[in-house]
């Protein structure tokens, strides 16, 4: 399918971006492996978290979605899970193989994992060798990639140093850990998204945490809870650009997610001068949230690498395209991470920016770009990958004539209803 983006005079009014995904997703999940019923009120009813719903519902869970956005999970207990009759598809989501692959190493059953063509390339030995450690039994197409074909089972705890900062590994660590016969001590080279983390301790599990370094223990039982997801901040990112970049625009964010370990993207657009103020700040379940305040703004260029990266990661794409209207040179460095996500982010950010005209290039751990650049609409493929779609509409508010988003329907894994919410605040 494709879209046609044509220039905006102005953005302006108030929002609510959906549910954060990340947090969706760990909400099936863990409510699923509790006891008593677990209700998620502004879930992400989206591909990616429909693929989690799903997965859970194959291994015996009863999983109601009572209004657009409210979910409730009949949770089964630790281990109350039921073998699953067929492969487990996670489509098109990495959050969903990979969190899984620990949490079915824990079963007393065997399962396979299996995904959509991109998932299919994504590496998945960043599970395989740490899970192998704890016991599992666990392979995958040359021992990398999924189909992963896991025999349940008895498992011990480890002590792990992460090579890369890795929600994904961590989590799925953690919840392969709650099956395990010992506490595992998980440590991470820099700090990535900490929802699992706050989640677990909401439903009863033990953490220790001290810095970089994570004790999980194992559980007898965890007790469902009442999750209200905040408004996904990666969502809420390709609006905050938009507002900045739009001349003359105003927007109002509400009840955005603002873990810190995921605003990373705030502070780099006001180290760029952008106009950004956080109003209405209250926390739920650990995770903390706000309405976030946008003004058109001039931005200067600036250096985003180290531990930052994980703060920001899946928004370097359109903070790519923010960077194209800054003063001056913006380096993004540190973030190879990008290369094995829906697809190659620095390969495909550069191709499209540039098919835009902007004056960047991909360097071997991220991006350089001159600015500030004026756009002109272009054909562009999305590449199938949801975060660049979406840049790739913001970048053509701003873009002089038409742009034409070719494989636009990705936008549907992380954020269905992103069109008509553009649309709205352009009138
Ligand atoms: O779930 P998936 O496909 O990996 O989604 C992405 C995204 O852009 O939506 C990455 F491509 O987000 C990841 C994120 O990059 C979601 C996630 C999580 O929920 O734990 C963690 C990050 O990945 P990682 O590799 O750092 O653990």
């Amino acid at each position: 399918m494709k879209m046609a983006i044509t220039p905006a005079r102005r953005l302006v009014g108030e929002i609510h971006v959906p549910g954060d995904k990340s947090i969706s997703h760990r909400a099936v999940m863990l409510g699923s492996i509790a006891q008593g019923d677990t209700y998620i009120t502004n879930f992400l009813m989206s591909d990616d978290c429909m693929s989690t719903i799903r997965a859970f519902r194959h291994m015996g869970v009863p999983i109601q979605i009572t209004d657009p956005d409210t979910v409730i999970v009949k949770g089964r207990g630790l281990r109350g899970l039921t073998p699953p009759k067929i492969a487990i598809d996670a489509g098109n989501s990495g959050t969903t193989a990979r969190l899984l692959a620990g949490l079915l190493s824990g079963q007393s059953f065997s399962s396979t994992i299996t995904g959509d063509e991109s998932l299919r390339r994504r590496p998945m030995d960043r599970v395989i060798t740490p899970l192998r450690k704890m016991g599992a039994h666990i392979s995958g197409v040359q021992d990398k990639y999924l189909p992963l074909s896991i025999k349940g089972g008895a498992l011990k705890g480890i002590d792990y140093f992460m090579p890369v900062a890795s929600a994904q590994v961590k989590s799925c660590l953690m919840l392969a850990t709650l099956y395990a016969d010992s506490p595992s001590r998980i440590y991470e080279p820099a700090p990535s998204r900490n929802h699992t983390e706050l989640m677990l301790q909401a439903f009863g599990g033990r953490l220790d945490i001290n810095g970089n370094e994570i004790t999980v223990y194992p559980v007898s039982q965890l007790y469902g809870q009442h999750v209200d997801v905040p408004g996904d901040i990666s969502s809420a990112a390709f609006f905050i650009t938009a507002g900045l970049l739009v001349p003359n625009s105003s927007i109002i964010l509400k009840g955005v997610g603002l873990n810190p370990t995921r605003t990373g993207i705030l502070e780099v657009y006001k180290q760029m001068c952008g106009s950004l103020a956080i109003e209405n700040v209250s926390t739920s379940g650990g995770e903390k949230r706000g309405d976030i305040i946008v003004n058109a703004s001039h931005l200067k260029g600036t250096v985003i690498g180290g531990q930052l990266i994980p703060r920001l990661i899946d928004e370097i794409p359109v903070i790519a395209l923010a960077a194209t209207q800054a003063e001056g040179t913006t380096i993004i460095k540190d973030a190879q991470e990008l290369k094995v996500k829906e697809s190659n982010r620095i390969a495909t950010v550069v191709d499209i920016l540039s098919r835009l005209g902007a004056s960047i290039e991909a360097t071997d751990d991220g991006m350089v770009i001159y600015g500030p650049t004026p756009l002109k609409g272009n054909w562009v493929d999305s590449f199938g990958d949801h975060r660049l779609a979406m840049m790739a509409a913001i970048a053509g508010l701003i873009a002089s004539g038409e742009t034409v988003i070719n494989g636009w329907e990705c936008v549907n894994i992380s954020f269905p209803g992103f069109y008509d919410m553009l649309k709205r605040l352009q009138n």
